[in-house]
């Protein structure tokens, strides 16, 4: 089973990829992989911001691939489309990555790619199933057997339709499942077990157990049934996420403001939850 953290938006929170945070959340916190957020809109996203942010995006996912893989940490490069809810918006950009990517990294075998962070806005699973063939060839040219998430309509929530008709041909290739346990609780359990009986390899690649939004009260009732069904499953989670915004899904406090060398202290209560449950 994977288990990680992922980081707040490169381009905002770029301080956390670093050397001693990554050996700290390997060896102290327990963790086998990090999610590099890699927003494709937005202020300052992969798309929509100049020649130059592109260039340190780039950067910094180079060195958090070193980090990573110096910590001994597999490594998802996530591809992080929100308000661009549908993956087509970007997909030339996307196929441009993402050979850039797997040629980059093919000799990383902890290296993951994610292609598309949550569809939304009504995107339907056949035209993020058509993007991913596309995207999944283009990698597969490159890397013939890294692991590739695939992200699921509804905000990598309808992995029950994604399993009626996944994608063909291709080894190594699961599908997201995303939750904030505040929002989501027993009937999305229920349709990722429909996916499971169907076979589907599911991957938490992303969840809170704040509210939806990342913010708000935490429900720890509903993220341990959660957790239990994630170990029960066998299935991957990363947590959300590794920054100090003033927020209810942020594992670091807004009053810690170093960036490695966390104590208990600086963690938030989700912060401190996750931890926990690592170890378990
Ligand atoms: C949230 C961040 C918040 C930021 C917002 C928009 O926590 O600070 O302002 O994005 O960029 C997701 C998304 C993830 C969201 C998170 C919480 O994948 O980007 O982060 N969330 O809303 N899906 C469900 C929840």
């Amino acid at each position: 089973q994977l288990k990680g953290v992922s980081t707040h938006g490169m381009s905002w929170y770029p301080e956390y990829t670093n050397q001693k945070t990554f050996t700290q959340m390997k060896k102290k916190w327990g963790i086998n992989t990090v999610r590099l957020a890699v927003y494709t809109a937005g202020d300052n996203g992969y798309c929509t911001g100049d020649a130059k942010n592109r260039k340190a995006l780039e950067k910094k996912i180079d060195q958090g691939v070193q980090y990573a893989t110096k910590a001994g940490l597999y490594v998802i490069i996530d591809w992080h489309i929100l308000s661009d809810g549908n993956p087509k918006t970007y997909e030339k950009q996307s196929l441009a990555f993402f050979k850039k990517m797997a040629s980059k990294y093919k000799k990383n075998t902890n290296v993951i790619y994610e292609i598309c962070n949550e569809p939304n806005g009504g995107t339907s699973w056949e035209t993020i199933r058509s993007y991913a063939k596309k995207v999944v060839k283009a990698i597969r040219a490159r890397d013939k057997n890294a692991v590739i998430l695939v992200g699921t309509p509804n905000w990598s929530q309808d992995v029950d339709i994604a399993a009626e008709r996944p994608l063909k041909g291709y080894k190594n290739v699961m599908y997201t499942l995303h939750f904030y346990a505040g929002t989501h609780g027993e009937y999305l359990r229920e349709k990722a077990q429909k996916a499971l009986d169907k076979g589907l390899p599911l991957f938490v690649s992303e969840f809170g157990i704040s509210d939806a939004s990342g913010n708000g009260n935490l429900n720890k009732t509903e993220g341990s049934k959660w957790m239990k069904f994630l170990r029960k499953n066998k299935i991957g989670y990363v947590g959300w996420n590794l920054s100090n915004k003033d927020e209810s899904s942020a594992l670091l406090k807004s009053s810690c403001k170093k960036t490695s060398g966390f104590t208990n202290g600086n963690l938030t209560p989700w912060g401190k939850w996750l931890l926990k449950e690592f170890k378990k």
